[in-house]
């Protein structure tokens, strides 16, 4: 953000009028007043990743359209704990707000949410949103709604994810024959890498740089935007191009607290979080496609494998099959409108 000299002495003045007199009723100064509703998002990325900043662009727009009566305070980075607690704090209604992707620990509560990320699924972006801004996106937000969540229409994105080790590159599914590598809680994330006879750990990601650090994992999975601002470069050595799963997050809201808020503001609060998340989808996307150069020059060594033998151990290991019923026929059908077969 960009102050001038003009916003910084404004600024200054009124702070030290506040300060330092009796001058609060001054009609020259807005008065720094509790706003009526004050709810909580917690995130798991560091600030500085596009979904901190686009929610904080949305909160401060939120607060200027409803005139100071709502605001949204942005818990990055964890702070307020891992992804299973800051998702039992959400249905407690500890936490108002809460960002989760659907084949984290939203899946222990929502199954299906996990769909989404089925390895080797969508091509590309056109078909990630296609779908989850479609048909199959209002099925699962019919779903979650259902278990008694409040989810916003659009999601954000993670990215696709790539696979960063300290051991070696990933040329061939060979190479991660008994490897261990950390993934986030969820089911879906075990399925895929034992069915590619890795020898995967869930750990939430509070814990990934110290796990790997320690040598407890080999590896991780994750979008270079979060290899980038978590500094995971700074304890891996090499990065292989897998792009074997897209990932994204839902923005969740505790019910109660939700209908709580009046009419106008929730559509205020909606309007702004979707139009943010349009917005951050564009600067994940660009980041994802720039950071190789930058990791780079950080250290971590990039390999492209040649994915078709991927796609064939996860075939011949059952892997689609045994995912179609466990998603169902209808899910299935869903994700395969956009996809083309994959099982
Ligand atoms: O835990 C992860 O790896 C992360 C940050 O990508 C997710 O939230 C799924």
């Amino acid at each position: 953000m960009a102050y001038n000299r003009r916003d910084f002495l404004v600024t200054s003045a009124s702070s030290l009028a506040v300060a330092t007199t009796g001058l609060v009723g001054a009609p020259w100064i807005r008065r720094a007043h509790a706003a009526e509703f004050t709810y909580k998002v917690g995130t798991d990325l560091p600030a500085s990743h596009p979904l901190n900043v686009r929610i904080q662009e949305a909160a401060s727009a939120i607060k200027k359209e409803t005139d100071g009566r709502m605001e949204i305070r942005v818990f990055p980075n964890n702070q307020l704990g891992g992804d299973p607690d800051m998702f039992a704090q959400l249905r407690a209604g500890a936490l108002e707000f809460f960002t989760l992707s659907g084949a984290n620990a939203l899946s222990a509560l929502v199954p299906k949410t996990a769909i989404s990320g089925v390895g080797f699924a969508f091509k590309d972006y056109g078909q990630v949103f296609g779908a989850l801004d479609g048909e199959l996106g209002a099925h699962l937000r019919g779903l979650i709604t259902k278990a008694g969540l409040v989810v916003q229409d659009k999601v954000w994105d993670n990215g696709f994810r790539q696979i960063t080790s300290s051991t070696k590159p990933i040329a061939s599914p060979t190479d991660l024959q008994g490897m261990k590598i950390r993934v986030p809680p969820g089911r879906l994330w075990i399925s895929l890498f034992r069915a590619l006879s890795a020898a995967p750990t869930s750990i939430s990601f509070n814990e990934v740089y110290s796990s790997l650090q320690t040598k407890v994992v080999e590896g991780q999975e994750n979008a270079l935007a979060v290899v980038d601002t978590a500094k995971l470069y700074e304890v891996q050595k090499y990065c292989s191009l897998t792009s074997h799963m897209w990932d994204g997050f839902w923005f969740l809201g505790n019910r109660a607290a939700w209908e709580k808020l009046p009419a106008n503001i929730r559509d205020i609060v909606s309007k702004n979080l979707n139009a943010s998340a349009l917005r951050q989808r564009q600067d994940v996307a660009q980041l994802n496609a720039s950071l190789q150069k930058t990791l780079e020059g950080k250290g971590l060594k990039f390999n492209t494998p040649d994915l078709a033998p991927f796609r064939e151990k996860l075939r011949t290991s059952g892997f689609y099959a045994e995912q179609k019923k466990f998603f169902g026929e209808e899910e299935w059908a869903l994700l395969e409108k956009v996809t083309g077969k994959l099982a």
